[in-house]
């Protein structure tokens, strides 16, 4: 029952990269020399990370596994977190140009608006990286690759297993959803949306509708919120779907608040799958879970690598994950590893 897919891809844009890896800089930062990892001269590559912020489970496990990797790959890290304000992070990056970093990785807050800075990195032939997140631009030739999640195929992947969970259920009669959306304009909050939509008008057009659709920021605070008034405009919601495990927890006990069950009078369906979430799928408060791995450090460090030594790199580098229903929540539970 596990959908788990891999992946390869599009190799669009590796002329871009190499190009830009080719000319990058290579008076590393202030990272020290003689690096044991670095497997470009014995000089150690330094990386500069601008991160969104902490706003949920998957972005601490986010940024411990990239805090974790960089020293176990020999890579002079650089750490910055946007609280959350894209502002913040085009700040970070341009502070990461001025300090001549080898390589420049981040996570988009929101899709639109990196142009400027990005032609900035590109001037000073310091290559980018985006991780987890895509950007929207009109020069493909800014960022050499992404590595992260295909979050409409996410979207796909929750419609699909809603259609299971509702069966388990022996759910009869209309499915009236309210969607809790991840922040307003971020790749996985736009594409997430696109993905479940596209499954519903195709296959669920007459019994399926999206009742209420309202961002909840990706955190257990706006899940809370948002849902609490969900359940007073719209006291029949019977699903819904969020954008991530966080959002769910928080609207769950706003469901609880309001007397009813969730899992049962309400079924759920999140994205994410951090331990918190499985616990609550273990306690069946969660009906299932669409997979979105975290745990991108070590993949992005060696990317990090090729990138600057020259070596091509897939255009995308898409990471591997499954499926969870409710009754593979118990087992699983002790083997998550965020
Ligand atoms: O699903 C959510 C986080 O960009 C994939 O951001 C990430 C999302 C993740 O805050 O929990």
């Amino acid at each position: 029952m596990l959908n788990r897919r891999n992946f390869l891809t599009a190799a669009v844009g590796v002329a871009a990269a190499t190009g830009l890896a080719a000319c990058a800089k290579d008076d590393g930062g202030s990272g020290g020399s003689g690096g044991s990892g670095g497997s470009g001269g014995d000089k150690k590559i330094t990386l500069g990370f601008a991160q969104t912020g902490s706003e949920s489970g998957w972005r601490t496990a986010n940024t411990d596994s990239v805090k974790a990797a960089a020293p176990e790959a020999g890579i002079n890290l650089k750490f910055s977190d946007a609280q959350g304000k894209p502002e913040n992070q085009i700040s970070a990056i341009r502070s990461y140009i001025a300090q001549g970093v080898d390589v420049i990785a981040f996570s988009p807050l929101v899709v639109k608006g990196w142009d400027a800075v990005l032609k900035e990195a590109k001037a000073k032939k310091i290559p980018v990286i985006l991780t987890d997140r895509s950007i929207e631009t009109s020069d493909e030739s800014l960022y050499v690759t992404l590595v992260g999640s295909d979050f409409t195929d996410e979207g796909r992947r929750a419609a699909k297993i809603l259609e299971k969970v509702l069966e388990k259920a022996g759910h009869k009669g209309k499915v009236k959803i309210a969607q809790l959306e991840g922040t307003t304009g971020a790749a996985p909050a736009i594409e997430r949306a696109k993905g479940f939509k596209e499954v519903m008008d195709a296959e669920h057009k007459d019994d399926w509708k999206i009742v209420v659709s309202q961002s909840g920021d990706f955190t257990r605070a706006g899940g809370k919120q948002v849902m609490q008034a969900f359940l007073q405009s719209n006291p029949d919601i019977n699903v819904l779907y969020a954008h991530n495990d966080d959002m769910g927890l928080g609207a769950i006990q706003a469901i609880e608040a309001a007397g009813k069950k969730p899992g049962k009078d309400i079924l759920i369906v999140t994205v994410d799958g951090v331990k918190d979430g499985f616990a609550a799928m273990a306690e069946g408060k969660i009906n299932a879970i669409i997979e979105c791995n975290p745990l991108l450090g070590p993949q992005l460090m060696d990317v990090v690598k090729k990138v600057k030594n020259g070596e091509k790199v897939e255009r995308w580098v898409k990471t591997e994950e499954s499926d969870f229903m409710q009754d593979q929540a118990k087992a699983e539970l002790p083997n998550r590893k965020y």
